[in-house]
């Protein structure tokens, strides 16, 4: 299995987010990629190739045009502002306040364009953004030209990101952008498998009116876990769509056999779905010892959900989203890909 990666990601590195009240150093770090990359390496999973460059028209095929101007020039107003750390949101249009005017100062966009205070924008992020977009992209090509399986080792992460809104460490949503390739150039029927310890709201938000773009997210269950407000399970989709999305809300403690009984599920729904090729949002964050979650699963595990995934026999991009306990994402990361590979 052939994995795209791109130096690009290192110019993203936000200095602080909001967590319980106080600003901690972020989560989503360069050294995750690094260590992803040097376990891939170590493997022996196969080559190691460089994003193609994709028009901005392959972003905003899933995306709103204002959204990508927002990120493109984000930077450039904050520090016009004579700001030079990093930008950061800290009001929101919630229930009551209008959603319809776009506001012209950066503090309002900033809001208006996100989910949460887990985005910092910095000097090199809209570069970093782009390229793992591109990283996404091009593991799509290698499917389309008929490869069976590629690794997307994006950084930053992308399943948080809706049509309009960054959010949770992500700003462009990478498997989004990729499935939607995929149709776009030959397959009919396209199936996202999530599998990062936290619900694919952005990925689901973006399908969730369409038939021939399946859904399904295992997670943490938003009554007790990020991103709370969306990820229940009679969440099916709708018009179109009603039916094309699922939902495996999943409790705190959750063990690896827990985990694999729900993964069964979720891939028996996809099979009946019939799709022509499966993008997964590969987050290792379900790892017993991730910091910021609270699933039980272990080495073995993930080794397991690769093999159950190779089980659909369709070809299938994996694309790198969550796991935030540095030392282990890679062991973790290459364990699904080699379970995958057989
Ligand atoms: C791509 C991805 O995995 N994004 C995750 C964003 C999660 N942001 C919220 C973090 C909340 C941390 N709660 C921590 C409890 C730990 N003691
Ligand atoms: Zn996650």
């Amino acid at each position: 299995m052939r994995t795209i990666y791109s130096d690009d990601h290192r110019l993203h590195h936000g200095a602080a987010e909001l967590y319980r009240g106080q600003l901690v150093p972020c989560f989503e770090m360069p050294a995750r990629a690094d260590q992803v990359l040097d376990r891939v390496r170590a493997c022996g999973l196969g080559d190691v190739v460089a994003p193609d460059r994709f028009d901005r028209a392959a972003l905003t095929r899933v995306h709103a045009d204002d959204y990508v101007a927002f990120l493109e020039a984000a930077w450039a107003e904050w520090a016009a502002l004579g700001e030079t750390g990093d930008a950061l949101p800290y009001v929101w249009p919630a229930a009551g306040l209008r959603r319809d005017v776009p506001p012209a100062h950066i503090d309002g966009k900033l809001g208006f364009y996100s989910i949460d205070a887990a985005v910092p924008i910095t000097a090199g992020t809209w570069t970093a953004v782009r390229s793992s977009a591109d990283v996404a992209l091009t593991g799509a090509r290698h499917l389309v030209e008929g490869a069976d399986s590629a690794f997307a080792l994006c950084r930053p992460p992308g399943h948080h990101a809706g049509a309009r809104a960054m959010g949770g460490f992500c700003y462009l949503n990478n498997a989004a952008i990729a499935a939607q390739y995929l149709r776009d150039h030959g397959a009919a029927r396209v199936a996202v498998l999530d599998v990062d310890y936290h619900h694919g709201n952005g990925t689901q938000s973006i399908f969730y009116d369409r038939g021939d773009v399946f859904f399904a997210s295992l997670h943490g269950d938003p009554q007790q876990e990020y991103p709370f407000f969306l990820g229940h399970a009679d969440e099916r989709g709708a018009g179109e769509g009603l039916g094309a999305n699922r939902n495996f809300p999943l409790p705190w403690g959750t063990t690896g056999a827990q985990y694999l009984a729900a993964l069964d599920a979720a891939i028996a729904d996809i099979a009946a779905f019939g799709p022509d090729s499966v993008v997964v949002s590969l987050g290792v964050d379900t790892f017993a010892e991730d910091p910021i979650s609270h699933f039980k699963l272990f080495g073995p595990d993930f080794t397991a959900i690769g093999r159950r995934i190779a089980g659909l026999g369709r070809p299938t991009l994996f694309v790198m989203e969550g796991g935030y306990a540095v030392a282990d994402i890679g062991v973790n990361v290459a364990a699904v890909l080699t379970g995958f590979a057989g």
